[in-house]
């Protein structure tokens, strides 16, 4: 069976160019890997007729299976993962597992840094930044330098054999349920299957059914590209069972890689069930439902037994209270938002999502798409970040290869913080905590690195992380930026002031955010007299991610000191730090010791030449004017720095995006539209949304870097967020609430409800052609509120629970 499947899938992928399954054209396909299975697939099934549009929504659907992996729709429960293809012959469940990464637990700290450190400041302070970057590469690259991937934990091929054609095709994954669909109808007889991954059973679960009785027959087997054999569950006829580990040596040859297991057991309702070798087959059933599992070592325990128990505990319930559990589950979370932007027409709304996205490519409007997008982002995280699991990803937890771009790691120099800007705002809050575990597993190593390479207290983080908390810089002179740490403790700060939750202030934020601060007091130095900020404190060695600049002597560098985005951060880190310690009246010394630090942090300049924001310390020329990374816009955003508060600088960074222009990766695009957002320039914010749309966007809605890459979905999702509403802004005591803070003309009219704000609040938006009409803010802690709209500002009192009603001129009703 399974030199069977291999043939098929290998036939099958030589005459995929003449298999008109999908009536759109796919994107390139990706480069097979070296074992036989790609990111392509495709679908014996001949389709005919036309499925009817699903109803309502927010949905994804199509009208045929996914041809490549970026047409297959995603599920997950924030721990296991799968991409469903949907082919009606050859089903395809690519898997995964949040903690299978390739590596292991090691001390990447490099010892020779320390030593050199005060000649490569040097070096940098006196310009010369080609010799300073010859001994930083020598002695300060951590060691490895670099980090190991995430991995996919395998597939599940699915034969349904004897079905040589079907009607009526149709492929959904239902927003409102977290269940992805797959429906047909052939030999008289309709057939469907829901796919979903349970979070409260802890499996994945696939159903198929058929309105005729013992009409269900599958073949199945588990695969791997390597380090894997499938084989039938000795003690369960009912279950086969996916076995490996990484190979992986260290040093003294030593094997360190991660065990891991799938296994996939079917409860059948008539029929038979039996395993030979690895595979597993249903014959006759009228309907069968297909747990399937997948664990790792990682945090201990024999992956096998650990599947098994979730498994056979999961066989004891019936699919429908399975279900029900998960529908339940899933709602408490999606069900916290709703948004309407409008509709391009009733016409428009039922078409196929991919069709949808052509439209859009050719130039015309779906605000239905654009709400759909939202949405989708929320799932995203909400299926990839669970409280208890690893945190999202490069790829949030869907990967098919084994060595995924860019590892599929965790960056640290605008990635994962990307991943994680839409938790508070679009009502996620609890799906950010796994993002504060993986930042308690770098305190220790961030400790170590921080005092053998830098001689500092405090722990250090630099542009890359993995699964083992990797610390050291990595990859090349643009890994030596010791702000990663810095920049990922601004979030434990936000969730507190999203949620007003001061035990976790006290017990979860503080030591982050004081450990990250320490590191950067320590690290600080003054610039000796002749640079431009003598006297003042700046980061040294530093980068602007990952950009570089051209001295006037022509040489081309990304090593520097005192980049604007460090000054940015590190301001940010020191003024909350700040706040924190005296909202919980602890570290009084520590704090005068942040506001010392923070009256002689240098300043952000404007360059005279061009009016815009400096992103290095000098005006150096750009090497590349429209690089991706706009680094320097940090304190605009996700930063507070630049407000309507700081007028010059606010128009400086009007300049700079204004230069970077409309264009960029998909998560360059998703940033920049959050920059444009509180520049409250709603229009110039939909153009880049539109963009994102147009140029960055999967079928299947994920984000093209390209290639895939989730960060994009995130921060886009974020952006729609903060176009509706903002709340960085203080107002005395409290929060401004800026309503419709950049709304577009392409969203006349529209609603959203469960958007949160700083302070506590959450709140509910209607608008009419292009005005508001009402505002619902319920104030969880009670307090001061100042509440903007359009020129107009009023403030008010609320007690904890009150529900705020105003009219479109902020009048209480
Ligand atoms: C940063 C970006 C790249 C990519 C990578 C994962 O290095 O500059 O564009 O997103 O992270």
């Amino acid at each position: 069976m399974n030199e069977h499947l291999n043939t098929i899938v290998s036939a099958i992928v030589i005459c995929l160019a003449s298999f008109a399954v999908t009536a759109y054209a796919a994107p390139p396909a990706a480069a097979p890997d070296r074992d036989g299975i790609d990111g392509r697939w495709s679908d014996r099934t001949k389709l005919t007729g036309q499925a009817e549009a699903p109803d309502g929504g927010p949905l994804l659907w199509y009208r045929g299976p996914a041809g490549v992996w970026e047409e297959a729709l995603p599920i997950g429960n924030g721990r296991l993962g799968a991409m469903v293809f949907g082919g009606v012959a050859d089903e395809r469940l690519q898997l995964n597992e949040d903690t299978l990464w390739d590596g292991y637990k090691r001390d990447p700290s490099n010892p020779d840094s320390l030593k050199a450190l005060p000649e490569i400041r040097r070096l940098l302070f006196e310009g010369k930044n080609r010799e300073a970057v010859d001994l930083a590469g020598r002695t300060m690259m951590g060691k490895p330098s670099g980090v190991l991937a995430y991995q996919s934990l395998g597939e599940l091929l699915i034969e349904c054999p004897g079905i040589p054609e079907a009607s009526n095709y149709r492929r959904t994954l239902d927003l409102r349920t977290g269940v992805a669909t797959v429906s047909y109808q052939f030999g008289g007889a309709s057939f469907s299957r829901e796919i979903f991954a349970s979070a409260p059973a802890g499996v994945i679960v696939a159903r198929f059914t058929c309105d005729q009785p013992k009409r269900l027959d599958l073949r199945m087997t588990l695969k791997r590209q390597r380090d894997a054999t499938c084989t039938a569950d000795a003690a369960d006829p009912h279950a086969i069972v996916l076995k490996g580990r990484i190979q992986r040596q260290d040093d003294q040859k030593r094997e360190r890689g991660l065990r891991f297991a799938a296994k996939v057991l079917a409860v059948a309702d008539g029929g038979k069930v039996s395993n030979t070798g690895g595979v597993l087959t249903v014959s006759g059933a009228n309907s069968v439902t297909l747990l399937i599992d997948g664990a790792t070592d990682y945090r201990g325990g024999d992956p096998v037994k650990l599947c098994s128990e979730h498994l056979n505990r999961a066989a004891k319930q019936s699919f429908k209270s399975i279900l029900a559990a998960h529908v339940e589950d899933y709602r408490s979370l999606f069900g916290r938002v709703s948004l309407d932007l409008g509709s391009a027409g009733p016409d428009a709304e039922k078409l196929p999502t991919n069709e949808r996205l052509a439209r859009i490519r050719q130039g015309n409007a779906d605000p239905g798409l654009e709400a759909t997008y939202f949405q989708f982002g929320r799932y995203l995280l909400m299926s990839s970040s669970r409280p208890g699991q690893m945190p999202a990803n490069l790829q949030g937890l869907w990967a098919w290869q084994m060595n995924p771009p860019w590892n599929a790691d965790y960056h640290l120099n605008i990635n994962l913080q990307m991943n994680y800007w839409l938790a508070e705002p679009c009502n996620l809050s609890e799906c950010q905590l796994p993002l504060f575990d993986l930042m308690d597993g770098l305190v220790k190593p961030g400790e170590r690195t921080a005092k053998v390479q830098y001689g500092a207290r405090g722990w250090v983080a630099h542009h890359l992380t993995d699964a083992w908390g990797f610390t050291a810089p990595a990859d090349g002179p643009w890994g030596i930026w010791p702000v990663g740490g810095a920049w990922l403790a601004l979030h434990p700060y936000e969730h507190y002031l999203f949620t007003g939750d001061k035990d976790f202030l006290a017990k979860r934020a503080w030591p982050l955010m004081k450990g990250a601060a320490r590191f950067m007091l320590d690290f600080l130095v003054e610039a000796p007299a002749g640079t431009p900020v003598a006297g003042k404190l700046v980061t040294n060695p530093s980068h602007s991610p990952e950009n570089s600049f051209i001295l006037p002597n022509g040489q081309r560098h990304v090593f520097t000191y005192g980049a604007t985005m460090d000054l940015m951060i590190v301001h940010e880190l020191l003024k909350n730090c700040i706040e924190a310690s005296k909202i919980l009246n602890t570290d009084a010394a520590f704090r005068t010791e942040c506001e010392k630090a923070l009256a002689r942090l240098a300043p952000v300049r404007i360059s005279p030449a061009t009016g815009r924001i400096m992103e290095w310390i000098e005006d150096y020329k750009e090497a590349e004017p429209q690089h991706r990374h706009t680094s320097h816009m940090f304190g605009l955003h996700p930063g507070t720095m630049i407000t309507t508060a700081t007028p010059d600088l606010l128009a400086a960074a009007r300049k700079v995006l204004e230069g970077r222009g409309d264009g960029g990766t998909g998560w360059s695009l998703a940033w920049k539209i959050n920059f444009w957002a509180r520049l409250h320039d709603g229009d110039h914010a939909h153009i880049l949304l539109m963009n994102l749309l147009k140029d960055k966007t999967l079928p299947n809605l994920f984000d093209n870097h390209p290639p895939f890459q989730i960060d994009g979905n995130f921060g886009a999702t974020a952006a729609i967020a903060e176009m509706l509403l903002q709340s960085h802004v203080r107002a005395g005591d409290s929060w401004e609430l800026n309503l419709l803070a950049a709304l577009p003309k392409a969203w006349l009219a529209g609603k959203v409800t469960g958007l949160r704000a700083r302070g506590g609040f959450t709140v509910d938006i209607a608008w009419k052609d292009g005005q508001l009409t009402e505002a619902r803010i319920t104030s969880k802690a009670g307090g001061p509120v100042r509440v903007r709209s359009a020129g107009r500002k009023a403030e008010f009192k609320t007690t904890a629970g009150q529900v705020l009603v105003l009219d479109g001129e902020l009048k209480a009703k």
